[in-house]
């Protein structure tokens, strides 16, 4: 049973639209959290900061005065947009996602409503504008991050204790809507906004503000992409609502972990956003703890593809604006894998046969054409597939080798050995085309 809502979701099932079908068909994007954080990098006055590097100011270590005045020095001379734009590109990203406004409230676009921008630092030009441009020309369709939580603005407030925190929350309120406008109105080939913070209890509070904003900037650019990060109902539940729906277009609640079955996303479009170190966003010249392959990234990958999401992996390029070593090299690892394989990301999706131990299947959501993805090559050379009634495997061969042959063997009723002995030691994942004839007709040979 369904109670009625005023902002609860608006709608059941998934956005058909073209815009949201490309959405959908991204299958990697690429994330960058930059902002002064980035030149403490972890560090302030020698001392190692454990957290996350754009948490710094949060740090008893470092007094908030200290924090506030970064800015001053903010002058990345190396930063390079179009550098940027063209790693994202060869690494295979189909879309971007830009911190506009972290917590910290520092504006990387001149922002008329603060002073606390780019526009005040020794910088003074627009990033956000460079960025977008940029990554327009390359053909990479941008989404602006912004931090509902800002540290900066005398209004903000995370909890609403006092009739004059309220008084001064309103402040916050119609910055944060004027903030929101602008960016649109500066940037209107913004495809979504990438909301973040919205936990706070002040802005669960704003069910009916948050509601009408939404609508406002879905207005100002038709087909806006805006996930479940944004607003609370009226009874305060977030990404779903008190019936249960999901509100916005897709779930945001993918943070640093992927979905382990299809029974996990409830049907929705889904994004997960990972960093490379376990917990580090934003530049931390010290990184600690495992730090992922390209092999890890690209398994991570293709799992959320295999479970009908995109994969969106963080950059934190440092305070003069270069990205860091380890992050070039991990990109370049993963794009010369996409260059081969990337037709079993972009299109695909949720192929519904049992998962098998070997690795993911992919389907191309157009063509139906079927891939298995292979990270864990058996000893025997026999890859199970286990197939649904009335589908018979009929083919298989490399999708680096299309001449390959590959021979399937029928085990059991609906069950195959795909056999293949690579010949030399397996070091990336590869890739194994299926291909099926389905009948109406159950053949029944198995009792
Ligand atoms: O922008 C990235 C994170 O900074 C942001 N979301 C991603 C995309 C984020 N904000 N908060 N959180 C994630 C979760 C909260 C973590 C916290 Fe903490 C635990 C805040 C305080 C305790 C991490 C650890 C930061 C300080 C200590």
């Amino acid at each position: 049973v369904s109670i009625t809502l005023k902002h609860g979701a608006h709608r059941l099932g998934k956005r058909t639209d073209k815009q949201m079908q490309t959405w959908r068909n991204y299958g990697l994007g690429q994330f960058i959290h930059w902002g002064v954080y980035a030149i403490p990098g972890g560090h302030w006055e020698g001392k190692y900061y454990p957290g996350a590097a754009e948490w710094i100011r949060s740090w008893k270590e470092m007094p908030k005065e200290a924090y506030d005045n970064l800015y001053k020095q903010f002058n990345p001379e190396k930063f390079n947009a179009r550098g940027w734009a063209k790693q994202a590109k060869e690494m295979g990203a189909k879309y971007v996602i830009i911190t506009t406004k972290h917590h910290d409230g520092f504006c990387l676009w001149p922002s008329k409503y603060t002073d606390y921008t780019i526009a005040k630092s020794p910088y003074k030009k627009d990033i956000i504008g460079q960025l977008v441009d940029a990554y327009d020309a390359e053909g990479i369709d941008v989404y602006l991050y912004f931090s509902i939580i800002d540290w900066n603005h005398p209004g903000y407030r995370s909890s609403l204790k006092t009739e004059a925190d309220r008084k001064e929350y309103e402040d916050f309120k119609t910055f944060t809507r004027n903030q929101l406008v602008e960016l649109l109105e500066r940037y209107p080939s913004t495809k979504g906004l990438w909301f973040d913070g919205s936990w706070d209890k002040a802005w669960i509070e704003q069910a009916e503000f948050a509601d009408e904003l939404g609508r406002e900037l879905r207005e100002m650019i038709p087909g806006l992409i805006i996930g479940s990060r944004f607003r609370a109902d009226e009874n305060g539940n977030r990404h779903f609502d008190t019936n249960g729906d999901m509100m916005g277009d897709y779930e945001q609640g993918w943070e640093r972990k992927i979905p382990e079955t299809i029974e996990d996303i409830h049907g929705n479009d889904w994004d997960c956003v990972m960093t490379i170190p376990e917990n580090q966003w934003g530049y931390h010249s010290d990184w600690k703890g495992h730090v992922k392959t390209s092999n890890e990234l690209i398994e991570m990958l293709v799992k959320s593809v295999s479970l009908d999401g995109n994969f969106v992996l963080n950059f934190g390029p440092d305070g003069e604006g270069n990205i860091r070593p380890e992050e070039t090299k991990l990109a370049a690892e993963i794009g010369a894998w996409m260059d081969v394989n990337k037709e079993v990301v972009y299109g695909c999706g949720y192929l519904d046969w049992k998962k098998q131990d070997w690795g993911y299947y992919t389907v191309n959501r157009e063509t139906g054409k079927k891939y298995m993805v292979v990270f864990n090559m058996p000893v025997s050379g026999a890859l199970r597939v286990k197939v649904p009634d009335n589908t018979r495997p009929d083919k298989a061969y490399l999708l680096e080798q299309p001449e390959s042959d590959i021979t399937i063997e029928e085990i059991h009723r609906n069950e195959y050995f795909v056999h293949y002995k690579p010949m030399t030691p397996v070091k990336k994942p590869f890739v194994i085309v299926i291909e099926t004839t389905e009948s109406d007709a159950d053949e029944g040979h198995y009792q």
